[in-house]
């Protein structure tokens, strides 16, 4: 890439550390951002003074273009916006930004992406390599961009990536060592159009991948089971099941969670003896072993970090006891699907939290799950009136509101017994009452903590 001069779009995470990893490689930048109210002097301020590196925001014009061989598009940016038209017209190849990782770094990939449960995956597989491999990096939609690491990637190093569909939608020969889709269920569908379209998109992790590589995939997702026993994929593919037990692959029999190969089974882990909660996360659990099996980690090993991982912060959280009461955070709960699971999780009676920004979600069904779980119901934000008028209207009437975090904590713990658990999971965007839904869970942790 050194003399190229090349358009990093998006001045985000991704956009900086492409930008700077592509001058470290002798490049020359245009660093464009559509939003024209960025500061350009601050963006300048993040580069070497000498760097080569010129920044650009607002609109795109073509005699901007002129000597630049390659794009690199950050993952917030959908492939309809207008400037990537111009790039097209101008007939500039458009890289992701994980693509140019992949195109510098060295070593094994572990790539893992999936509507849910891929954050979590992904801190969990990069937790068992650390314990086994001297050199691992855990990169991606987790919050590192992977340009930000590939430099210090070596033969050696095990990369554990965190994978969106938006980063996957920018691919050209990505081809990680080993895959994983954990399930596939509809999102993102303003940026992808169809589910056809979403599905395609995630499944595109494997499509350089040949039958030296690997995919693990869910076999309880219908669409992924389907996937996986096509003759056209190339990869070998590895299934794990919470549902049945499998002659092949990972599965959950009672509580207990089998790796099962060549006739033989061997027990990994009981789940009472993890410290995550709910049947999504024994998949995440299967999943993270699956992979750490082919890469070649002992089960010894992996049974250890398993059992010690924790949740990740802001999802089915436990934060402590307080006078036999349980408290967890899933601020990261900001959809009905993604609290359904927290709600599943919870061991026993739970008083629950929720209410926020209005994204017009559908309640039903989540309102549904309360039976013999939720005892009363504390809503806070924007969608309090709609969601206790759908709680009613499904007969839950144990409703109480809360002008505040404060105050949501305070009545939780008023009303739950020792044995129950206090659960925040809004089913709501966290916008109106916060910045976002870490200031939220970080909230809830300091008003828990100051009962
Ligand atoms: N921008 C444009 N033109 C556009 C759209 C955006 O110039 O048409 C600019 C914005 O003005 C902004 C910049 O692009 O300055 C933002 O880029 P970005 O949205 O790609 O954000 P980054 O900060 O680079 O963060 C990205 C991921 N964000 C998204 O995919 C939206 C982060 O995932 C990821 O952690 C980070 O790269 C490092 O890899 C976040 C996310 O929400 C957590 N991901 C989605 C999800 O998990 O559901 C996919």
């Amino acid at each position: 890439m050194s003399d190229q001069k090349v358009l990093v779009a998006g001045a985000g995470k991704s956009g900086i550390a492409a930008a700077k990893l592509l001058l470290a490689l002798g490049g020359e930048v245009i660093l464009y951002d559509s939003n024209e109210r960025l500061d350009r002097d601050k963006l300048r301020a993040k580069f070497e003074e000498e760097s080569k590196i010129h920044i650009l925001v607002g609109e795109l014009s073509r005699t901007a273009l002129v000597g630049v061989e390659l794009a690199i598009i950050s993952p917030g940016i959908a492939l309809d916006a207008p400037f990537v038209a111009v790039l097209d017209e101008a007939r500039i190849p458009i890289w992701g930004e994980i693509q140019l990782a992949y195109h510098v770094s060295k070593g094994r990939l572990v790539a893992i992406t999936g509507t849910n449960g891929k954050t979590t995956t992904t801190a969990l597989t990069g937790a068992i390599m650390k314990a086994y491999f001297q050199e691992v990096f855990v990169v991606g939609n987790i919050g590192i961009p992977c340009t930000e690491m590939a430099l210090e990637t070596t033969d050696r190093s095990v990369t554990v990536a965190e994978v969106s569909s938006f980063q996957l939608e920018t691919i050209m020969d990505y081809r990680p060592d080993i895959s994983a889709i954990l399930n596939i269920t509809p999102d993102h569908l303003n940026r992808h159009g169809s589910m056809e379209n979403y599905i395609e998109i995630k499944e595109r992790i494997t499509a350089n991948q040949t039958a030296q590589n690997c995919v693990i995939l869910n076999y309880e997702d219908p669409v992924l089971r389907e996937f996986g026993e096509s003759k056209e994929l190339k990869p070998k593919v590895i299934f794990f099941s919470s549902v049945r037990p499998l002659a092949e692959g990972l599965y959950l029999d009672g509580s207990q969670i089998f790796y099962s190969h060549g006739g033989e089974k061997e027990p990994l882990v009981d789940v009472h003896e993890l410290k995550l909660l709910g049947r999504h996360n024994y998949e995440n659990v299967m999943a993270a072993a699956a992979i750490a099996i082919r890469i070649g980690v002992p089960l010894a090993v992996i049974r250890k970090e398993v059992m010690e991982f924790k949740a990740v912060e802001h999802r089915i959280e436990y934060v402590l006891e307080r006078a036999g009461v349980k408290y967890y955070n899933d601020s990261k709960g900001t959809n009905p699907d993604a609290a359904i699971q927290a709600i599943r999780a919870m061991p026993g009676p739970t008083v629950l939290i929720a209410g926020g920004y209005d994204k017009h979600s559908e309640y039903d069904k989540w309102i549904q799950e309360f039976t013999g779980k939720v005892k009363y119901l504390v809503l806070i934000g924007q969608t309090r009136d709609k969601i206790a008028e759908c709680a009613r209207a499904h007969g839950f009437n144990e409703i109480m509101y809360a002008e505040d975090m404060e105050e949501a904590v305070h009545v939780c713990a008023a009303y739950a017994d020792a044995g129950d658990s206090v659960l925040l999971s809004p089913a709501c965007a966290s916008w109106g009452m916060f910045d976002n839904y870490e200031q939220r869970g970080d909230i809830f942790k300091e008003c828990v903590r100051n009962l």
